[in-house]
């Protein structure tokens, strides 16, 4: 949940010489970034430093960040889409898979390393968007058109991220995380229609390579704005489910089932409150928690550029306290 980022000042610091791209295409720069929160807050995993709109790379498509993402050439109509080129994401982005081995060696097995991508939908959202949306007009635009074209899309989506993510199980992740961050964006019916089947490939894709020398690696699928999809989401397989903040984490665990392995879900504007008020939250979560068959505590969504440092440690320590 972007645990590494312009909230601590060590990464501003390196972010004052270098661009964000720069950044996540220098190996030992973007290790030394995926590492600073593990020193700062003592977190228990880290997450390689990058972003999910890199994998455009593969596709020679061009992307800014100014610091949100913006893509001077979305895709609007069929020869948009019929132009795309569908390359290696393995050899394209060398320096991914670089990045992840210079994190596993700056990490020293001090805690495991997640890998990510974001989801089909998320990604084909900003391709057509241009960059983020309020209403995802566009998106709906060609989906409700031209329907065969957009399955197309989103299948080829799902295969190219498919070989991302083992890229980087190959390079050494220990866990690897798919980001649906605008799922919300679709109603119930047409999430499982157009969205679900694609963001299921991909998962179960992953589930099914086993790397070299050790047991498959476990997928955490989280899908955002999903109180109303989770029934839907959690219908796919993945080893672990991410819940949002907009559902109680009690309520999200009788919704997947308890069964199942959950993620969350603390909001993230609760670490802009005073301590003793992120200490009891903390301690709801974990009790929530406990109703799952096993919970790995998180936070909700994004951590806020403006979260104070020491209040994000807050919240770790109380986690460590099992509250
Ligand atoms: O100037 C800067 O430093 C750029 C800010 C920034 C950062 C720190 C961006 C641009 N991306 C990131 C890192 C990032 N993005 C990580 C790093 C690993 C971590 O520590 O967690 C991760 C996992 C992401 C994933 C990501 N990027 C998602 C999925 C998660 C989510 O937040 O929902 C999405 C949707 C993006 C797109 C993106 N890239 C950057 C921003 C600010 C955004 C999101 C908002 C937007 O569309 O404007």
């Amino acid at each position: 949940m972007r645990q590494a980022g312009r909230y601590l000042p060590e990464y501003r610091a390196i972010r004052a010489k270098v661009s964000f791209l720069e950044l996540c295409r220098t190996p030992e720069l973007a290790a030394e970034v995926t590492v600073q929160p593990i020193d700062r807050l003592g977190v228990d995993a880290a997450i390689l430093f990058s972003d999910i709109l890199v994998v455009f790379d593969a596709m020679d498509v061009a992307v800014e960040f100014k610091p949100g993402p913006m893509l001077p050439s979305p895709l609007r109509c069929r020869a948009d889409v019929e132009a795309l080129r569908w390359g290696d994401p393995v050899g394209e982005l060398a320096y991914v898979m670089d990045a992840i081995r210079a994190c596993k060696r700056a990490l020293a097995d001090r805690v495991p390393l997640i890998g990510f991508c974001g989801a089909p939908f998320t990604t084909c959202s900003y391709l057509i968007e241009g960059g983020g949306s309020r209403d995802f007009l566009e998106v709906k635009k060609l989906l409700f058109t031209e329907p065969d074209l957009f399955r197309s899309l989103m299948a080829n989506m799902s295969e190219l991220l498919a070989k991302y993510l083992i890229g980087q199980i190959d390079a050494g992740v220990d866990a690897v995380q798919i980001f649906d961050s605008w799922a919300g964006a679709l109603g119930p019916r047409d999430y499982v229609d157009h969205v679900l089947p694609h963001t299921r490939a991909l998962v179960e894709r992953v589930q099914a390579y086993t790397p070299k020398d050790r047991p498959p690696v476990p997928v955490i699928l989280f899908a955002r704005g999903n109180a109303n999809l989770l029934a839907h989401t959690a219908s796919i397989p993945a080893d672990v489910l991410g819940i949002d903040w907009s559902i109680g984490l009690d309520q999200g665990i009788e919704v997947v089932g308890r069964d199942r392995v959950v993620q969350g879900n603390l909001d993230p504007g609760l670490l802009l409150g005073p301590r003793a008020l992120i200490r009891s939250r903390v301690a709801d979560t974990l009790q929530a928690g406990a109703g799952a068959k096993a919970h790995i505590f998180n936070l909700g969504h994004g951590i806020s550029r403006f979260t104070d440092p020491a209040h994000a440690k807050a919240m770790v320590d109380a986690v460590h306290e099992g509250l």
